[in-house]
């Protein structure tokens, strides 16, 4: 299990938080997501071998927000 920090930009309310949080959740072998809406951080908890940080990354994008 791979402990990633992620910095995050375009968040802007807990709503951001709750749709990134489903989005990221949802994605295979992803154990654990935690959100700072202040600091724009996420800690991620996930199997690197079913997703990667390049897809974590992506993921992100997707959503409509920018990892920096
Ligand atoms: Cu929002």
């Amino acid at each position: 299990m791979e402990h990633s920090t992620l910095k995050i930009e375009g968040m802007t309310c807990m709503g951001c938080v709750r749709t990134l949080t489903s989005v990221l959740s949802a994605l295979p072998g992803v154990n654990h997501v935690a959100i700072d809406l202040e600091s724009g951080i996420a800690k991620v908890d996930h199997n690197a071998a079913m997703t990667s940080l390049d897809a974590l990354g992506e993921a992100i994008e997707g959503a409509g927000f920018e990892l920096v």
